[in-house]
């Protein structure tokens, strides 16, 4: 364990450090965030009203909205100059959700991540291979400062380029690998056509998130890599990667909750319900500066069990996540929302408003299909037009949300019509069901 007296913290104790720590945040975003000070005034609620754990469930939500209605800075509970990082991810439409971190944020953050390949044995001993992506997205550095704060050797080779992180993973006797779960399973693929075997490696675990996958994609990688799959996750308004982890139990993920409050509410009541019941996750940053957000819906759906766990760390698990109360989606690592296509679609204004998304597993890989009716009369065009159009809707969606999607325009009325919502995603990859 990289911290074993926070991790295996009795329940009392941990509880007392919440509430202190609750208590200060509250008392820090009612004087510097006018958006908290405005929200826990409509909710008549002072700072000092604040005092136990249990006080948590009477403070209000934030949602991504409210992030994006702040856009870009406005939810910072610091001074700009003291802002050291920012990090951002997919919004619902044009805009991104940007979130800063302080230099103590950057320690907290290598902190739970340390934690969290802790949970896999990483120690100096070992080399890790980086293949999330570093940018923007938070999975690269998230994982990249937590590795060196263990003291393991970093390989930050980021997402891409497969043949050379194979040869990479060979040549350097790389033990750890942190990468989305579908790469992973690429990863296998293409050793294979290759001819590498990867089972023969060094390597002996792998750190997999930022995207739902199944029981049984954790046995194929298992099986595939001759290592331990260790499921992480997080979400880049709470911090990134180093939420919460499986430990080698692989029996739901430890919440690092001296960091990070976590409650499972209805989310149509938004009461809290029940420990061992299904509902939607929410999250309270209780030590970051830069963003501290109170009880954050992220709209991930997933079970917490409170009891000790059989490794010995106190902190309360999560279920793997088990779906989502919003129509996102992860395509290939990258957040996606069917409303931001549905923005570029608006802009080209060439296009019909009906469409729909499938998705689907190629192989390994993700593949996404947009399905765009257009009028009758672009579609009696001269295929050269239709072409062009297609490959303007790709040029427009691979740059504004970064994947390369096919399209295929069809005819008006093509698409099924619903007398509900409209159905725009079909999702074949059955990754949430196992
Ligand atoms: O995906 C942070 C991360 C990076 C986590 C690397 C783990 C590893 P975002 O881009 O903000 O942050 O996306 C957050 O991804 O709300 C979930 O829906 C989903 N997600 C993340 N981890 C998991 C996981 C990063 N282990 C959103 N299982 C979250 C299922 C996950 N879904």
């Amino acid at each position: 364990m990289w911290n074993r007296e926070m991790e295996t913290i009795p329940r009392p104790q941990l509880e007392k450090i919440q509430a202190e720590r609750l208590r200060k945040t509250v008392e820090r975003v009612y004087n510097n965030v006018p958006f908290y000070r405005r929200k826990l005034d409509a909710a008549n609620i002072k700072p000092e009203d604040i005092q136990t754990v249990k006080d948590l469930e009477r403070l209000p939500f934030t949602t991504k909205q409210d992030l994006r209605d702040n856009y870009p800075f406005g939810l910072f509970a610091v001074p700009r100059e003291e802002v050291v990082r920012v990090h951002a991810s997919s919004g619902t439409t044009g805009k991104m959700t940007v979130v800063g971190y302080t230099r103590n944020d950057i320690g907290t953050w290598s902190e739970v991540m340390a934690r969290t390949l802790g949970c896999g044995n990483v120690t100096e001993k070992d080399i890790i291979q980086v293949a999330y992506g570093y940018g923007l997205f938070t999975g690269g550095l998230g994982a990249h400062y937590g590795a060196e704060r263990v003291g393991a050797m970093v390989v930050p080779i980021s997402g891409g380029n497969t043949k050379r992180q194979l040869q990479v993973m060979v040549d350097f006797n790389v033990t750890a690998l942190a990468c989305t779960p579908s790469y992973a399973l690429y990863f296998t693929e293409t050793a294979a056509e290759e001819g590498i075997d990867i089972r023969s490696l060094p390597l002996r675990v792998g750190f997999f998130g930022a995207e739902p996958w199944s029981h049984n994609m954790r046995k194929e990688i298992e099986e595939k890599m001759n290592i331990k799959a260790i499921d992480i996750y997080g979400l880049s308004e709470i911090i990134g990667p180093g939420v919460s982890s499986e430990c080698l139990e692989q029996d739901g993920l430890h919440v690092w909750e001296d960091h990070f409050m976590v409650e499972i509410i209805d989310p149509n009541t938004g009461q809290v319900v029940p420990y061992g019941e299904k509902g939607e996750l929410v999250f309270t940053c209780i030590s970051k500066e830069a963003l501290p957000l109170i009880r954050y819906r992220t709209r991930d759906i997933s079970i917490l069990y409170p009891d000790v766990c059989r490794c010995g760390r106190t902190h309360k698990r999560m279920n793997r996540v088990m779906g989502r109360t919003d129509d996102m989606l992860i395509i290939r690592g990258v957040n996606v929302f069917p409303s931001q296509i549905e923005s570029v679609l608006l802009e080209i204004g060439e296009t019909e408003p009906h469409y729909q998304l499938i998705v689907d597993r190629e192989g390994n890989l993700d593949d996404l299909e947009i399905w765009v009716e257009v009028s009758e009369k672009i579609f009696s065009d001269e295929i050269k037009k239709m072409e062009e159009l297609e490959n303007k809707i790709k040029k427009e969606i691979l740059s504004i949300l970064g994947i390369s999607a096919r399209i295929k325009l069809v005819e008006p009325k093509t698409i099924a019509r619903s007398e509900g919502k409209a159905k725009r995603v079909i999702d074949r990859r059955d990754v949430y069901t196992k």
